[in-house]
């Protein structure tokens, strides 16, 4: 009998087939197509299970792409107040105020808002009504002040205490006191340079006018330099210092 080595893979054939061949000299050696196709299917097997083994452990492979941003978080409890820093060093002096300009402009408008509101009453009473004649005009001015600072309050607009040099004005003036509803005013007349000659507040001298109440000039108390116009138009001497209304006169060629 030559029974060739069947070798590893005819080993896993069958036992009976082995003893078949082995023991069937009878036999043609020729395989069966069955036979071929368990040949085929164990070699195919066989290539299968060494192809199926685990092979060795491959490298790491790369990162992968970053993912999508996730929802924001709910916002965390406010934590607790620090410490408080180190004192800073201190800073540079400051740059000396100049201060002078700026409160010398203030105090400039401060008088400038002063005269502004002194020109609108001057204007509010030349609106409820001025008197004139055919060379002066008359205003009344009802704000009491004494004689010399009356007079500055006219010379300040440009003109003067009213001087009646004849009787036309005289009666103008007169006829304001009097719808006025009033009982004297100052007028431009005074005896301040000397006493007892009387001149206009201009320091024109009185020359054929003159309207003086029966009895005045009278210098009484030693105390009367300056003069009034009562509502008949006539004039007495007074004092200077008491206040009253007055008014004041302005040439029409100036105004
Ligand atoms: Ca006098
Ligand atoms: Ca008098």
């Amino acid at each position: 009998m030559h029974c060739s080595d069947p070798g590893p893979r005819t080993q896993r054939r069958t036992r009976r087939e082995g003893t078949k061949r082995c023991t069937g000299e009878t036999r043609k050696s020729r395989p069966s197509w069955r036979d071929r196709y368990n040949f085929i299917a164990l070699a195919t097997a066989d290539i299968f299970v060494s192809q199926c083994q685990p092979g060795l452990k491959g490298q790491k492979g790369i990162m992968g792409r970053y993912g999508k941003v996730g929802p924001s978080g709910m916002k965390g409890v406010k934590g607790d107040m620090g410490d408080p820093g180190p004192r800073g060093p201190n800073g540079d002096p400051g740059v000396p105020c100049e201060c002078t300009p700026i409160r010398k402009m203030i105090g400039e408008m401060d008088i400038l808002v002063a005269q502004l509101s002194s020109e609108l009453k001057f204007i509010k009473n030349a609106v409820a009504g001025i008197k004139e004649t055919d060379s002066k005009i008359y205003l009344l001015v009802k704000e009491e002040k004494r004689y010399t600072d009356a007079e500055a309050y006219c010379q300040t607009r440009g003109g003067h205490l009213a001087m009646p040099k004849d009787e036309g004005a005289n009666t103008a003036i007169a006829g304001y006191i009097t719808e006025a509803g009033l009982n004297r005013v100052y007028i431009g007349i005074h005896d301040l340079q000397r006493e007892g000659v009387f001149t206009y507040v201009d320091l024109s001298p009185m020359t054929t006018f003159s309207k003086w109440r029966k009895g005045e000039p009278n210098n009484a108390y030693d105390d009367e330099d300056c003069a009034e116009m009562v509502a008949s138009g006539e004039w007495t001497d007074v004092a200077c210092h008491p206040t009253m209304y007055f008014v004041c006169e302005f040439d029409k060629d100036s105004v």
